[in-house]
């Protein structure tokens, strides 16, 4: 998977992207160039991210560090750096709206030029978006990863020119600090966890509930599901998970799959729904079934707007949020490690939640 020794290098200046756990926003002016694969799904309209300050959870102190030196790269004048950003799932999602805009209008912020490539949700466009910024010159680049596995090429071209990478969203499955710098990402186990516990408020704790389960082959379906199975397991032993099927985080599958769960579990009290896509799919579902609002207790992970104001129209229970905002804290990752300071391997970004008691108030700092 990698070469067996990462060797210094006098080659063009590299910059890792890894993470402290300060923010700070600058101003300027940049490039950023769409690749020419129409990385705007034609029907997404581009919102602009609010990239509020983020509250940023690091490890314990003591977790593992990650340097120039130990990654074998060079400083480098973060203005003259490229940065390759290669988002996974086409712009349909806002969540993937959200996630893109916060890394370009960060990019702008500081004046650093950006070569976004999207790969609509293919893994094989992926890692071959990848090989092309690394052919187009980036010095850097950050991954929103879509699967966990499969990325050894990519590891290998990089490796071979020094270019270190961070991922952000989800994990790949590689050595940090040598494959890859630095991970930015929500804690999945703790947003399982944060929705089984609005589906037991919801629920009274009692009944049978379904999971609509992401997409295979990544940490994030992985974690939601272990934690809201703990979580159920620890304080609710009364509420019974009785089916799970894939929704593949998409609205047309979420909504096709509860089609089915109400007709084989017509008594099914709570549906869990590991991102808002396939949440919103299951309401349509409910709604032309001709069920009631609240009849069937809805709890959601991503915090997109539309899923938010399902709350507040009484159709969905609660909303975990999976913060998308990278882009603040991926750049101030390059000015920390361009100057040579130590970053953390692997950081959490903090999430909301959403239920009926803030809802409508806060419906705005819904992406
Ligand atoms: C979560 C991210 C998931 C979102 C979905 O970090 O990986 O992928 O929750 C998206 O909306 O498809």
């Amino acid at each position: 998977m990698k070469s067996s020794a990462y060797h210094r290098t006098t080659l063009k200046a590299l910059v890792a992207v890894s993470l402290t756990a300060s923010l700070a926003l600058a101003t300027g002016c940049a490039k950023s160039e769409d690749d020419d694969s129409g990385s705007k799904d034609k029907n997404a309209t581009a919102t602009e991210s609010k990239d509020a300050g983020q509250v940023v959870e690091t490890p314990a102190a003591g977790g593992k560090g990650c340097t120039l030196d130990a990654y074998g790269a060079k400083k480098i004048d973060l203005s003259s750096a490229t940065v390759g950003f290669s988002q996974s799932e086409k712009e349909a999602n806002p969540f993937r709206i959200a996630e893109t805009a916060s890394l370009k209008d960060e990019a702008k912020k500081r004046g650093v030029k950006l070569l976004a490539v999207n790969a609509q949700s293919q893994f094989s466009k992926q890692i071959s978006d990848v090989q092309d910024l690394i052919a187009k010159g980036a010095d850097l680049l950050v991954i929103a990863p879509l699967n966990s596995d499969g990325w050894e090429p990519v590891l290998r071209a990089a490796s071979a020119k020094k270019i270190p990478i961070v991922t952000i969203d989800r994990k790949i499955n590689a050595d940090p600090c040598k494959d890859y710098v630095s991970f930015i990402g929500s804690d999945f186990v703790e947003q399982g966890k944060r929705a089984a516990d609005k589906m037991i408020e919801a629920t009274g704790g009692k009944g049978e509930v379904a999971i609509l389960l992401g997409a295979a082959g990544n940490n994030v379906t992985t974690e939601r599901t272990k934690g809201f199975k703990d979580r159920i397991a620890e304080k609710a032993p009364d509420l019974k998970v009785v089916f799970e099927q894939t929704g593949d985080f998409a609205r047309e599958k979420g909504q096709s799959v509860t089609e089915q769960l109400i007709q084989s579990k017509p008594g099914i009290k709570g549906i869990y729904a590991e991102n808002d896509e396939m949440g919103l799919g299951a309401v349509n579902a409910l709604k032309s079934a001709g069920k009631k609002p609240g009849a069937v207790k809805i709890v959601t992970v991503d915090g997109t707007r539309n899923a938010v104001k399902q709350i507040v129209d009484g159709w969905i229970s609660g909303v975990i949020e999976s913060n998308p905002r990278f882009g603040p804290l991926a750049f101030q990752t390059l000015d920390t490690f361009t100057k040579g300071e130590e970053v953390q391997q692997d950081i959490v970004i903090k999430d909301s939640a959403y239920d009926k008691t803030n809802a409508e108030a806060d419906l705005g700092k819904a992406f």
